[in-house]
């Protein structure tokens, strides 16, 4: 009787020892698993580099950082057919994660911008071949603004700098031919320019160093952003600008090229000349 009772509590002992071993032995595999496991959910090299092109060349794709802080990238494209897809990539693929609805007219271009004023994109924004505006939060989709079906013909570029006091940063654009800007906060419209501009391309930035932000056109104009009257003209740009501080001095400088081929053009707003890099 004690024999048996000995042998059933040294068979206990042994099951539950290799019960713990088992038990033991899983932990160890997953353990040693979730390491490569997290690793294979972040981009490859090859595939950030791809998805970076394609979002800087292509107006109609951009590209944006998940926002709760998940692994992968998203991207954003607007197609001809009229609508915004947002998917998700890292090392297993790509994912469809939203589809907007059927907007009025043809996407021209797609970005992504901080409208809140905290330094962090937070909206995906789209304007179309009908002169529509659309934002949508990059937070759940949810379509936060659109332009009234009749309120512009044409919107021929767009982007968004903080243009005033308050912190949201504002939608700025040239629609039917004059600068407007709408508050990113409130979705107002809080300027429109006197004056006519056909650009189709901006840039927003303190190019002179006098602490007022300055509206640069691909037309060659620089625009002073309260009174929206022209500060410089004298020089053309070519057809595409962007502002980059290329010296490292905190002011901007003003790059330009032609789409394809020409050279490259650098002004220093500042000092309304050409930089010559020799
Ligand atoms: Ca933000
Ligand atoms: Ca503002
Ligand atoms: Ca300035
Ligand atoms: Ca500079």
């Amino acid at each position: 009787m004690m024999n048996s009772r000995a042998l059933v509590a040294f068979r206990l002992v042994r099951s539950r020892h290799a019960f713990l071993l088992i038990v033991l032995g899983l932990a160890v595999i997953l353990l040693s698993g979730s390491g490569p496991a997290r690793a294979q959910g972040e981009l490859t090299y090859s595939q950030y580099r791809d998805l970076s092109w394609a979002a800087i060349r292509m107006e109609h794709v951009t590209k944006f950082e998940p926002i709760h802080g998940e692994e992968g990238m998203f991207f954003a494209i607007a197609d001809r057919y009229g609508t915004v897809q947002v998917s998700k990539m890292d090392a297993n693929g790509v994912r469809l994660i939203w589809k907007s609805i059927q907007l009025s007219g043809i996407p021209d271009e797609v970005i992504t911008a901080d409208l809140d004023g905290d330094s962090l994109d937070d909206s995906i924004l789209c304007r179309t071949s009908n002169g529509k505006v659309y934002v949508w939060s990059m937070d759940g989709y949810d379509l936060l603004w659109e332009s009234l079906p009749s309120e512009y013909q044409m919107v021929s570029c767009f982007t968004t700098a903080n243009m005033d006091e308050d912190q949201a940063n504002e939608i700025v654009m040239i629609a039917d031919n004059r600068i407007v800007y709408v508050d990113g906060g409130t979705f107002t419209k809080s300027f429109t320019s006197i004056n006519e501009y056909s650009a189709t391309q901006m840039r927003c930035g303190d190019v002179d160093g006098d602490r007022r932000i300055e509206i640069v056109l691909n037309t060659g104009q620089v625009v002073d952003s309260v009174s929206g009257d022209i500060e410089w003209e004298d020089e053309t740009f070519f057809g595409k600008i962007e502002l980059f501080d290329i010296n490292g001095d905190g002011i901007p400088e003003i790059l330009t090229e032609n789409p394809g081929n020409g050279p490259l053009k650098v002004f220093d707003a500042g000092h309304r000349f050409e930089v010559r890099f020799q």
